[in-house]
């Protein structure tokens, strides 16, 4: 990976089913330009919606949905970009930037320049949206559709008000100017949990699913316990 560092231990946030939400409460400004990058892991094959910023006359003001085959819009214009499929269990780390000034977009994945063209020139983000991880805002700050729900583990969600570099992007920085993570100014509204973990190493998914050293998979919701038998 041309990336220089890994995500590491952070917080991230497990996304366990399709009534996962979580909001951002750190306003948002008027951005004439925009960077955000973001850690994600997911073998989920929705619409899963990894980032939605809705103000009230544009409930698609900017949004990166769709591991399969990401997407975005830019003042409720679509692009669909040539990104591989990330929905694939392993960690990634997206970075999508964007100015009005000349319209050009860019998305990068694992520090890689994938994709960019241009959109929306000339027609700044709206400033005091709501900002949400994880689903897709059709009302401001809900109107969710399970479909549109992202499913998998998040972290490290930075958003700035200019395009970063291309070797900004490599160092993984954790500098985001409009808003750098912290859970504390996270809304948690839905079913996911959040833990200390590297998104990179342990299980894929959050279900509290798990397989035996014998190759049995079980699932439990609460308290379970083992009976170990001895093979006759
Ligand atoms: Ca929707
Ligand atoms: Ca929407």
């Amino acid at each position: 990976k041309s990336l220089s560092k890994r995500a590491g231990l952070t917080r991230l946030i497990c996304y366990n089913d399709t009534d996962s939400n979580v909001r951002i409460t750190t306003p948002v400004p008027q951005l004439t330009e925009v960077t955000f990058c973001l850690w994600m892991r997911s073998t989920s094959t929705n619409d899963g919606t990894m980032v939605s910023y809705a103000v009230p006359n544009n409930h698609n003001e900017m949004i990166l949905l769709d591991s399969k085959n990401i997407r975005f819009l830019i003042n409720a214009v679509s692009r669909t970009t040539n990104v591989d499929a990330v929905n694939d269990g392993v960690c990634h780390y997206i970075c999508f930037t964007w100015t009005s000034v000349t319209g050009r977009w860019q998305i990068f994945v694992d520090g890689v320049l994938v994709d960019s063209g241009t959109v929306s020139k000339g027609t700044p983000i709206q400033g005091g949206g709501v900002l949400v991880l994880g689903q897709d805002q059709d009302v401001v700050g809900g109107g969710f559709d399970p479909f549109q729900a992202f499913v998998g583990k998040m972290t490290n969600f930075n958003l700035w008000n200019r395009v970063l570099t291309n070797q900004e992007i490599i160092e993984n920085l954790d500098n985001g100017n409009i808003y750098s993570w912290d859970i504390s100014n996270l809304l948690m509204q839905g079913t996911e949990t959040i833990r200390n973990e590297d998104i990179c190493t342990g299980a894929v998914t959050c279900d509290p699913h798990f397989t035996t050293l014998d190759g049995r998979h079980y699932s439990h919701q609460g308290v379970c316990w083992y009976t170990l038998v001895k093979d006759s």
